[in-house]
């Protein structure tokens, strides 16, 4: 991998550690709303809840908050500095940078204002005929439309870098990055089209009425890649940080690329597995984009199997010989690396409920049950979410030049968030499959069956050790940027490969082919299903105020 040819300046650590406060900040609110909707639905401490405590806009704030900012902006933060490592240059703009934060953020205010005063209580999938106030819709375009920003300066960093290198591989680090704007721009077409055309002009009354089945297929054609937005950062960090950080390599480079192109193919012909339960849209198209799940699980078995002998090549480096040895010697007792393997560990039970999940006859069992929140706390929620706080432990000290408050902190936080989650989502899985559903405010509702409430207990017992370890986190950053007296001594973990770029074929350098195969697989995919949407579903919904029974004409 290239060596950073250019230090990075304070002045592009100044826009990347702003990225991360914001982060910060939204995680905190967001799992503060976690803490209270665990306890709530095993109907604990309702007393103290009841005056003041609104479930669904808890549920808005906790899902807007961690699921969509929380990741974003740590994901501009984290690809902003792995691509200017990677190719050793500085950002294209620093001006660009601060557009797209300054965007971002006043999309996140915008939307932050309507959800505090009860007039988005929507949701993060925000499905009509739920209706929210336009502040809440002109948010979440701000913050996408800054992130298109962000990510255009990284795609102008690299369009340099290759006009000055034009025969050399991509390094693998910004080869994952680009792939992941690449994948967020294609995603966001959906996301854009459904807010612009149907639900801002609604909300605003400018049209009395719409069509939640075209904005439902509209949010999934974009929210399957989200999820892959927030995974393919996650493997930037898991290919190309982690088997330094273990004191070893990557065992394949051009395997690793082959999984990023695969997965920016297949992520987006997949969305109707979100829909299998919905009118409108035919049987045959829905078991098409059941096949093509199967698909983009697949990137995932090609990852899991690279990262196994990379980890595998490290433990023996360390000393390791048996079977199971090497496993042992890998150094479990820094963050950095045990928050990110055993984010990969959970990511196992992540990705098998993914792929029941995907079944679609077995998707009927748990649809809309709490399976579902115990599948996406695995995945986005640890996964992601604990490989991110785990690369904070050296990217916090690397940019603000002091040193990590404290290691046994951070050690706690990375153990404790996995057990947390593992209690939480068998707790969710086991009451899903008693048919406990998602979404519901059961503390306070008559019809919790008693085979319910050990699930209940457990995911309440999970969930508060995930709270408690999320403010240890909290508590180690603050500590880190105020208070740290030390200076930091870190660079950017940048792992070599064992089978290294050279043997990958040039073809994977080809943006223009891969981009033109992904827009046939989406059109292929969606075209028919958009005209049966459009044939069978009218535009005829009243939008409803979550508070209200009653449709606004
Ligand atoms: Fe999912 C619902 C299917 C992956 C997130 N998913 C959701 C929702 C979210 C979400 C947020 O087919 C809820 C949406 C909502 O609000 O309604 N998902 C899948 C499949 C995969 C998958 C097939 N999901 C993810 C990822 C997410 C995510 C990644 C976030 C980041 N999901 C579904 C389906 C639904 C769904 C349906 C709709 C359910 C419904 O009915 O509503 C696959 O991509 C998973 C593939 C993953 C693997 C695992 C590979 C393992 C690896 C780790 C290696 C470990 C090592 C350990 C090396 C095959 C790479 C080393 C350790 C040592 C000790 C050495």
């Amino acid at each position: 991998m290239a060596a950073a040819a250019f230090p990075i300046t304070e002045g592009e650590k100044r826009l990347l550690r702003w990225h991360l406060y914001v982060a910060y900040i939204a995680i905190a609110v967001g799992i503060f709303f976690g803490l209270l909707q665990v306890l709530s639905r095993a109907g604990l401490f309702l007393d103290l809840l009841r005056p003041w405590y609104d479930y669904y806009q808890g549920l808005t704030f906790h899902g807007v908050l961690n699921a969509l900012v929380w990741t974003t902006f740590n994901i501009v933060a984290l690809l902003s500095l792995a691509v200017r490592t990677a190719l050793g240059r500085p950002l294209y703009s620093l001006s660009l940078g601060w557009t797209g934060f300054g965007l971002m953020t006043v999309g996140v205010a915008a939307a932050g204002y309507a959800i505090l005063t009860r007039q988005a209580n929507v949701l993060y999938t925000f499905y009509p005929p739920l209706m929210a106030h336009p502040a809440f819709y002109l948010g979440a375009t701000l913050l996408i439309v800054g992130s298109w920003v962000s990510g255009a300066n990284l795609i102008l960093t690299y369009a340099a870098w290759r006009r000055e290198n034009p025969g050399r591989r991509t390094p693998l680090m910004a080869f994952g990055s680009i792939t992941t704007f690449v994948l967020w721009y294609i995603a966001t077409l959906g996301v854009a089209i459904e807010v612009l055309f149907l639900l801002l002009p609604w909300s605003l009354g400018l049209v009395r009425q719409t069509n939640p089945m075209l904005a439902r297929t509209l949010f999934w054609y974009f929210g399957h890649p989200l999820v892959y937005f927030w995974l393919l950062p996650t493997y930037v960090a898991w290919y190309t940080m982690v088997p330094r950080l273990a004191g070893g390599k990557l065992y394949n480079d051009p395997m690793a690329r082959l999984a990023f192109l695969m997965l920016l193919l297949f992520s987006t012909p997949v969305g109707l597995h979100h829909q299998y339960a919905d009118p409108a849209i035919g049987q045959e198209w829905k078991l098409v984009h059941a096949f093509s799940t199967f698909l983009v699980a697949t990137p995932s078995l090609l990852t899991a199997f690279n990262l196994m002998a990379s980890l595998e090549h490290a433990g023996r480096q360390r000393g390791g010989r048996g079977r199971i040895d090497w496993i042992f010697r890998l150094p479990w007792g820094e963050p950095a690396f045990a928050g990110a393997a055993l984010s990969m560990i959970a990511f196992i039970f992540g990705g098998i409920s993914g792929i029941v999940n995907a079944s679609y006859n077995v998707n009927l069992v748990v649809h809309n049950t709490s399976w579902v929140p115990g599948h996406f706390h695995l995945t986005v929620g640890t996964a992601v979410t604990l490989t991110f706080m785990a690369m904070a432990t050296w990217m916090v000290p690397y940019l603000t030049g002091r040193a990590l408050w404290s290691r046994k902190v951070a050690l706690a936080t990375m153990y404790l968030w996995f057990a947390g989650v593992m209690i939480f989502s068998t707790g969710m899985m086991r009451g899903g499959l008693e048919g406990e559903p998602r979404r519901s405010n059961l503390g306070f509702s008559p019809y919790v069956l008693p085979e319910w409430r050990p699930f209940l207990i457990m995911a309440a017992v999970g969930g508060t050790l995930m709270f408690i370890a999320g403010v240890l986190f909290l508590l180690n950053m603050a500590m880190t940027i105020w208070f740290s007296k030390q200076p930091a001594q870190v660079e950017v973990p940048m792992a070599e490969a064992l089978h290294p770029a050279e043997d990958a074929p040039w073809a994977f350098e080809r943006w223009r082919v891969w981009l033109a195969v992904a827009a046939v697989l989406i059109v292929v995919a969606y075209a028919p299903v958009l005209r049966q949407v459009l044939q069978v579903s009218p535009f005829s919904a009243y939008g409803y105020l979550p508070s209200s029974a009653a449709p606004i004409r």
